[in-house]
């Protein structure tokens, strides 16, 4: 190459990168730039955590069942959804009686997933891709497993008797409690050892521990700190509102006959317990909380989250998961489906709790429930992406943290059983022994359970189109959903108009977009039971998000703030518009979402 040449090529890289550098730069800046000056920003507040049940992610060794290596091998997938923050469901030592609920050790991992040295490496290697690890807090109860409770139900005398709830039998049968999961439905259970009956709001194998003995405070803050110092960012606390009791179990007052759950979350202690839990663990690292609020009212809300009660960060309601169940204890869903002005009602009034004070979290899934597509969207062929779709819109649009649930980024949905004999879950089969005892309508429960049963939302991850959708090369410990030939996220990832790839562009537009995470919301045009319809705003800016919940064509005029006649310019829509749009009605296609503001 020439002198000149050589010149000539250096001085127009030079000219190139100074083309690109500074617009990069700047880039890079507007979207920061936009968040600055936003008061009590939270990393919490602005990530989006992406849940895994570890038991059906990955399974590295053939054995059926997900494991900590397996997930350690998708660290790149789960970095490529942009998702700030993971969930793991419980992971340590337990004989799953309830997938890992039932903990035998605290500081131990369960066997089939693995040692402490896969978590070491999976922590590690979330930590280098900048996402964060949120771990399970099971603290109500334990495994009857446990050390601890085996030393209980010894003696009477035993150190550890005063770990969990017992009732002497000589004092006669305690007071009717209610257990989640037992034949008999009573949360007392009789141990001939000692003769006294123990208390297990949940499995017979879940005993609940007795938080007002100063002991099992102590066990349980220690056991946090133990993680903490491991580096773990956070827990999500199961059923935390249920830990302090009035152990002198009186007879429930009639406002609680059938509605266990409001006693159940009251407990005298509760607050303080909590506040011992911010002061001894929460309080010394920079971690988020998450409590499973279940029992949890707008009203009683604020005392969990409000910063000033150093208490916890965050938590999640129950009110629209539980929309349109028939009464009863068995799940069943109302036929008719639910009402969207029921649904807009409740996340406009969780939102409204939070508005001055506190920060809400939102979901539309998880674990305990049937798959989000098939709850809340459309599962036919025809309308499963735009559905899927809408939904992440709604997710991801809303002001609160979301909580995503593996799977649903591919449009995973309800697989339903038709067998009793293909379910795992401690609950429905618990339901369907004492709906048998009892002598009640099985094949009616099985049905309901299509829809309800938590092992619809827990089968595998579906990873291709190979055997068992590339979860197992053994057997899968819960049969994998035959749709896995085609949702798959080998089919999924090349695809540009894929669910997958669109629950990714969401992510990174409301990491941009300040409006989405911290804009007030307001409900519009409440009454349309087709369409949800809010706006969002942030200083200057006001943006509309417009979801058609129905698979007819809706037609919608944007009223107050926005004027119908205004111009649009389309932001993100799961049909693929964008830009420019003439004023007057818009036209919603099947399941459409649409983000716009108006040009002035
Ligand atoms: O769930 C809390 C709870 O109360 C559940 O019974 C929930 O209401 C039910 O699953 C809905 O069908 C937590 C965990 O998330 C769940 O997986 C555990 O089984 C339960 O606690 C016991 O630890």
């Amino acid at each position: 190459m020439s002198i000149r040449l050589l010149a000539a090529f250096c001085l127009a890289t030079l000219l190139a990168s100074c083309k690109l550098m500074p617009k990069e730069k700047e880039e890079e800046k507007t979207g920061e730039d936009k968040f600055a000056g936003i008061p009590n920003r939270k990393w919490w507040k602005e990530a989006v955590v992406y849940q895994i049940y570890p038991r059906s992610f990955k399974d590295s060794d053939g054995d059926g069942v997900g494991d900590l290596k397996g997930i350690l091998s998708k660290l790149d997938y789960i970095k490529s959804l942009g998702v700030d923050v993971v969930w793991l469901n419980p992971i340590f030592a337990s004989p799953n009686n309830d997938n890992g609920y039932d903990i035998s050790d605290y500081e131990g991992i369960m066997k089939e997933f693995g040692s402490m040295s896969d978590f070491d490496a999976l922590l590690k290697g979330m930590h280098a891709r900048g996402i964060k690890l949120v771990l399970d807090l099971v603290a109500n109860h334990s495994s009857d497993e446990h050390n601890w409770f085996k030393q209980s139900r010894m003696s009477r005398e035993n150190p550890y008797r005063n770990y969990y709830h017992w009732w002497p039998a000589e004092r006669g049968k305690p007071a009717p409690r209610f257990s989640f999961f037992d034949v008999e439905g009573s949360a007392w259970k009789y141990d001939a050892a000692t003769n006294a009956y123990y208390l297990h709001y949940f499995g017979r194998k879940q005993p609940d521990l007795n938080w007002e003995n100063p002991a099992v405070r102590n066990e349980i803050f220690s056991m946090m700190n133990f993680w903490f110092k491991k580096g773990v960012d956070g827990f999500r606390m199961d059923v935390i509102p249920f830990i302090s009791k009035d152990t002198s179990f009186p007879l429930l007052p009639a406002q609680y006959h059938g509605n266990f759950v409001s006693y159940y979350a009251n407990g005298p202690h509760l607050h303080e317990y909590l506040r011992d839990m911010n002061k001894e663990a929460l309080s010394k690292y920079d971690v988020m909380s998450v409590a499973e609020g279940i029992g949890v009212t707008p009203a009683t809300a604020h005392d969990f989250v409000d910063a000033d009660r150093n208490e916890l960060q965050l938590l999640y309601h129950f009110d629209g998961v539980g929309l349109g169940y028939l009464p009863g204890q068995f799940k069943q869903m109302d036929p008719k489906g639910y009402s969207l002005v029921a649904f807009k009602d409740i996340y406009s009034r969780w939102d409204s709790t939070f508005e001055q004070k506190g920060w809400g979290t939102i979901y539309l899934g998880n674990h305990d429930q049937p798959r989000m597509l098939t709850r809340w969207g459309n599962d036919s062929p025809a309308y499963r992406v735009a559905s899927s779709t809408m939904l992440t819109t709604f997710l991801l649009s809303m002001r609160a943290t979301p909580y995503y649930y593996f799977g649903d980024e591919l449009g995973m949905s309800n697989i339903r059983f038709d067998t009793i004999s293909d379910y795992r879950d401690i609950e429905t089969l618990n339901m369907y022994q004492k709906i048998k005892k009892e002598g009640g309508d099985l094949a009616y429960f099985l049905n309901g359970q299509k829809i309800s049963a938590r092992d619809n939302g827990r089968t595998p991850f579906q990873w291709d189109s190979s055997q068992n959708a590339g979860f197992t090369s053994g057997q899968p410990w819960l049969r994998v959903n035959p749709n896995y030939t085609t949702v798959n996220v080998a089919a999924e990832e090349n695809d540009p108009h894929s669910i997958l790839n669109y629950f990714r562009k969401m992510v990174q537009f409301r990491r941009k977009n300040p409006v989405l995470v911290y804009g007030t919301y307001q409900l519009l045009d409440r009454d349309n039971r087709a369409i949800y319809a809010y706006s969002r705003t942030l200083g200057n800016e006001q943006w509309g998000v417009v979801l058609n919940f129905t698979s007819a064509v809706q037609y919608y005029t944007p009223g107050s703030p926005f004027k119908g006649s205004d111009k649009r310019f389309v932001l993100m829509d799961n049909y693929g518009i964008e830009g420019d749009q003439p004023g007057g009605s818009i036209t919603l296609k099947p399941y459409e979402a649409m983000i716009f503001k108006v040009v002035k």
